[in-house]
């Protein structure tokens, strides 16, 4: 089984973006499964495109999008991409859309399609601080989720998906003031839960499908 897990990188004047640091220290094998990764641009123009050359590359079972959500004190696991795009500020490229779709004519939203609830509670387990999140915002972030669902929804891609929100490291949250963080390990071990979870489900899924053909 392959996972593909994607970060995002420095935005909005931050020096550095934790989703792109947590994503290149992950093992590139856990178990059976093989885990790729890419670096996505904050970009409302890129991204998607980068994402979709990456899933035609790995043809992955699995695709976790990871992004950093400054401000946030938990590892929060998205249930809904919605197709918004209204940006707080710009993205790396300047663009700065308002009120305008991710995909003209698409439907208003998507739900991921990882063991989200499952996922958390083993977080929750390992003393990791994790709660499921009902929105993603209007950002890159939330354009890179419903990209991906998208694929998966409207085109002949068969992978669960889904978008992991990361809060600041210590050290950002200290030049910050007041912001809570959560360090690169801890970050990393949540990442490797969501896989580990979604990956135990997904074999279940289709052991209990060939059972039935
Ligand atoms: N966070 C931004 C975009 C890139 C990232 O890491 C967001 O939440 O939309």
């Amino acid at each position: 089984m392959k996972a593909l897990v994607t970060g995002f990188d420095a935005f909005g004047g931050d020096k550095v973006n934790p989703s792109s640091m947590a994503v290149e220290r992950l093992k590139r094998r856990k178990g059976s499964l093989v885990v790729h990764t890419a670096i996505l641009p904050t970009s409302f123009g890129r991204s998607a495109i980068a994402l979709r050359g990456a899933i035609h590359d790995v043809r992955p079972d699995i695709v976790l999008c990871v992004g950093l959500a400054g401000g946030r004190s938990e590892l929060s696991l998205e249930r809904v991409a919605v197709n918004v795009q209204d940006a707080r500020i710009r993205d790396n490229d300047g663009k700065q859309p308002i009120d305008r779709p991710v995909v003209r004519d698409g439907p208003a939203a998507y739900f991921a399609t990882l063991p989200i609830k499952a996922c958390v509670a083993e977080m929750r387990s390992a003393g990791l601080p994790a709660a499921v999140s009902n929105s993603a915002g209007t950002f890159v972030c939330n354009h890179v989720f419903y990209a991906l669902m998208d694929m998966a929804g409207r085109h002949d891609l068969s992978f669960r998906g889904g978008f992991l929100h990361i809060p600041y490291l210590p050290e950002q949250a200290a030049q910050l003031g007041g912001a809570p963080s959560m360090s690169a390990d801890d970050i990393v071990r949540g990442i490797e839960i969501v896989l580990s979870v979604s990956a135990a489900r997904t074999n279940d899924v289709r052991t209990a499908e060939g059972r039935l053909s």
